[in-house]
């Protein structure tokens, strides 16, 4: 019977399928470290107890060559697994040509050959905790009877601003890659109340920075009758929930990006408003005024010594999108917030309360240069029915990055579209 590496125990005899991650031999002994999918294991061949021409195949086996060995599972304290397989056969499936990827590549040699590079334990746990990551946010939305919907990818209106639109042409026509679902979700709350988006959205960031991609995965939930406080707390308990399901699922995971487990358990959020972190940053000796966005600079430094979240609320109306509500008191505020990640890598999440009100939204679009025909749908949805609804946008590899502690974002993705790469 055909097992897992994951699944076996001592004394089991198992056939186990998979690929030759490591491989050295001696004049009596030949060891193959075995991967597959779930993880790794050491198995012996030693020569007086295999037929001599499996004894010499297993002594020079190249590796990642894709290999089924059978033999008997024994405890072993030194490997890490506490497992070692004393092996008895050795059926080749395909023996690899010489592997590419040797000690000490350059960054750039690995993303030339990132289809490879994915087989690497970096990757690999990373996948598995953005798997946690999406099974676990589909889950808690569910349970929160959320439906979730499919938006357009190809658009005829920007949502996020002009200047990062990639456009493509669609017959003749200038087209755009969907910066972000959410002008459509705001349409599907008519249908179905509670929904989300999940999909990739395209960003033409022009600068070469550690935090974006061209090509990111983007959770977006959009609610009926949700409040900016309803909004929040919304954020808060998703977050919480997907910290935790990871925490509890990929400990392994966790244990190889050096993240320890019980700091994601019971994740915390610190709380406050625009003014008060424009205050907090001049006092950090940042020379940032009242009115201007802050940048990565300004974000690090809000979250870098702090193990918590934080919500930074309530920024000015200037300089935040057009769909975002007026707060009724203070007409120069926008009723929204950003999440920030704990230990200085920034911003994860952008969400607010909706602008209900056609005659502001006109006023905002017509500042922003845009043109209204490209907008009108989107105006009739304050004509039929309108009623008060907010929403977010988490950005899932900026999440990923942090949770891996992961120096750049394009590792938290198997196939990064970076300002100067979309090979492979
Ligand atoms: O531009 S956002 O701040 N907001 C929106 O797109 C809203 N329309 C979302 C909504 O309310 N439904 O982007 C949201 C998040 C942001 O906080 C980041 O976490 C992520 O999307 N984001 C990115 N991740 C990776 N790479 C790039 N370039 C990027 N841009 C935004």
């Amino acid at each position: 019977m055909s097992y897992q590496i994951e699944d076996i125990s001592p004394g089991q005899q198992v056939r186990l399928r998979g690929w030759v991650y490591r491989q050295r031999a001696s004049k009596d002994v030949a060891f193959v470290v075995l991967r597959d999918a779930s993880d790794r294991l050491q198995c012996v061949f030693k020569k007086d107890s295999v037929s001599e021409d499996v004894f010499e195949k297993a002594a020079s086996l190249p590796i990642e060559s894709a290999v089924i060995i059978e033999g008997n599972v024994r405890e072993d304290e030194r490997a890490p697994t506490g497992l070692e397989l004393d092996a008895s056969s050795l059926e080749i499936i395909h023996e690899a040509e010489r592997f590419p990827i040797t000690r000490d590549k350059s960054e750039d040699f690995l993303l030339d050959v990132r289809h490879l590079w994915l087989r690497s334990q970096k990757l690999t746990s990373m996948m598995k905790i953005k798997h946690t990551f999406f099974r676990a946010a589909r889950e808690f939305l569910m349970n929160q009877h959320f439906y979730e919907v499919q938006p357009p990818l190809i658009t005829a209106s920007a949502c996020e601003g002009g200047s990062t639109l990639f456009s493509l042409d669609y017959f003749g026509d200038e087209a755009y890659l969907s910066q972000s679902g959410q002008l459509y979700a705001e349409a599907l709350i008519y249908a179905l109340e509670r929904v989300f988006c999940f999909a990739p959205s395209f960003r033409a960031e022009k600068s070469r920075t550690k935090r974006h991609l061209m090509e990111y995965w983007h959770l977006e939930p959009e609610m009926t009758w949700y409040s900016h406080e309803d909004n929040i707390q919304l954020q808060i308990a998703l977050l919480q929930y997907v910290c935790n399901q990871i925490a509890t699922y990929n400990q392994k995971e966790l244990k190889f990006f050096g993240r320890d487990p019980h700091t994601l358990y019971n994740v915390q959020f610190d709380r406050m408003t625009y003014d008060d972190a424009v205050k907090q940053l001049q006092e950090q000796g940042f020379n940032v005024s009242s009115g201007v966005d802050f940048g990565s600079n300004e974000e690090y430094s809000l979250t870098a010594e702090s193990p918590r979240f934080l919500i930074v609320e309530r920024y000015p109306l200037e300089i935040k999108a057009f769909y975002m509500k007026t707060d009724p008191q203070y007409p120069h505020i926008a009723l929204c917030n950003d999440v920030l990640a704990p230990e200085g890598y920034g911003e994860i999440i952008g969400g607010s309360e909706r602008e209900t009100d056609n005659r502001l939204l006109i006023q905002r679009l017509q500042e922003e240069g845009q043109d209204l025909d490209d907008y009108e749908w989107y105006l009739d949805l304050r004509k039929y029915g309108s009623v008060p609804h907010s929403g977010f946008g988490m950005g899932v590899e900026r999440v990923i990055r942090w949770i891996c502690d992961l120096d750049h974002i394009r590792d938290a993705t198997p196939f990064p579209r970076t300002l100067t790469r979309y090979y492979p």
